[in-house]
């Protein structure tokens, strides 16, 4: 922490004092914090809090991701990953593929399969569930956190199902848990000129509300970097953190710096190192109801998100082995990382590094 007045000086004496006091920062608080140009001191209290939450831990998790299909009916502007059906590039695993796939990495002792993929026109419901019950098979220890609301809500149209149904069939196939991508920016203003063919905002709550109501736990992400203002950024996570008072069932909630190439969105530079460790900071100020905060190196670069650890970030991800859709948009980070990697990161950066399970339960490695 810095001295109290420095934190007055920078017109941030009051949040200061909110956030020692664990009381909540509202809107106002939030862009103060955006707008102040010290990006070690908005740090410094984003570092408080998540000594306050997690001491010294940072989370990582060995995990594997599994993209089923990158062809999507939605064609967001800022995906470099979708195709559509008969387009160059395009592709659709058979459950066979997705049990090779696993094959490929039999050696690790993963804990999660994450499994997403494009709102592909016709694929069958029954594909679902089958790619979820061959991955519990052959993975019986590990949890499965699969699709995002935007894929359950796109599941139950082409189906003439409800979106709870598909819920529930998911979760008899073998579904744990769900990641937390398609939320974007929930601004209709945003999603009018990146992705208008998308669910809304609003919908993709609704989602999550009634996954947690059912007992399935979920993340949460915010695209940022892009056209929107810091104004939308804090509207994004108010609402989260209104659904979050509700239900509780937000796990951790991760900020997705936009990459810029092999997209349709012109003319934007990208978000810069500083901007990147704010977004993170103001992130864990603003959520105080959502336990963990990923710096998804993917995205940010290892050796950023090393660095976000001091930002508020707790958590780490994890080995995760294929990589398409920050990759396909120019992510320069590794496709992979060991578990060796990670801990070296982590030790490096200062922090104990804690293998972790989806729903943050600490993993006790045998012979460990
Ligand atoms: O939903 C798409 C985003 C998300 C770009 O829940 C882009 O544990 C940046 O949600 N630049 C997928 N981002 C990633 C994701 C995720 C990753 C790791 C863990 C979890 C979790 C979730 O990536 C998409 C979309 O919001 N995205 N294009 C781009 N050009």
């Amino acid at each position: 922490m810095l001295d109290s007045k420095s934190y007055e000086r920078l017109g941030l004496g009051a949040i200061c004092q909110k956030v020692l006091e664990g009381r909540r920062l509202d809107r106002e608080d939030g862009e103060r914090l955006f707008a102040c140009p010290d990006v070690v001191a908005v740090g410094s209290l984003a570092h408080q809090v998540r000594t306050r939450l997690h001491g010294d831990t940072a989370y990582y998790v060995i995990n594997q991701h599994i993209n089923y299909s990158n062809i999507c009916v939605n064609g967001c502007r800022f995906c470099a990953f979708h195709r559509k059906k008969d387009e160059e590039g395009a592709f659709q695993l058979s459950e066979a593929d997705v049990v090779q796939k696993l094959k490929e990495r039999e050696h690790l002792p993963l804990t999660e399969v994450h499994i997403v993929g494009g709102c592909h026109p016709d694929l069958p419901f029954s594909y679902f569930e089958g790619i979820l019950g061959k991955v519990k098979e052959f993975r019986p220890q590990a949890y499965l956190k699969a699709f995002t609301a935007v894929e359950i809500a796109h599941f139950a149209r082409n189906e003439g199902i409800s979106t709870q149904e598909v819920l529930l069939r998911l979760k008899a196939a073998g579904l744990d848990m769900m990641p937390g991508g398609g939320a974007e920016i929930f601004s209709p203003r945003i999603r009018s000129l990146l992705c208008p063919e998308k669910l809304s905002g609003e919908s993709w709550l609704n989602i999550m509300r009634e996954a947690h109501r059912m007992g399935i736990k979920t993340n949460a992400t915010m695209l940022y970097g892009h056209v929107e203002t810091v104004g939308e950024r804090l509207e994004h996570l108010m609402a989260l953190r209104e659904l979050q008072d509700e239900t509780g069932g937000f796990v951790c909630f991760i900020p997705l710096p936009f990459q810029k190439s092999n997209n349709q969105v012109q003319g934007v530079a990208g978000s810069t190192g500083v901007e990147d460790l704010k977004n993170m900071a103001v992130s864990r100020l603003m959520l105080d109801n959502i336990p963990h905060l990923k710096a998804y190196w993917v995205m940010l670069t290892v050796k950023l998100a090393q660095v976000a650890l001091y930002f508020g970030a707790d958590d780490f991800d994890g080995t995760i082995v294929e990589e398409k859709i920050g990759h396909m948009a120019g992510a320069e980070s590794e496709q992979a990382l060991t578990r060796a990697g990670l801990e070296r990161i982590i030790r490096e950066g200062g922090f104990q590094p804690v293998e972790r399970n989806c729903f943050f339960e600490r993993v006790h490695i045998a012979n460990g």
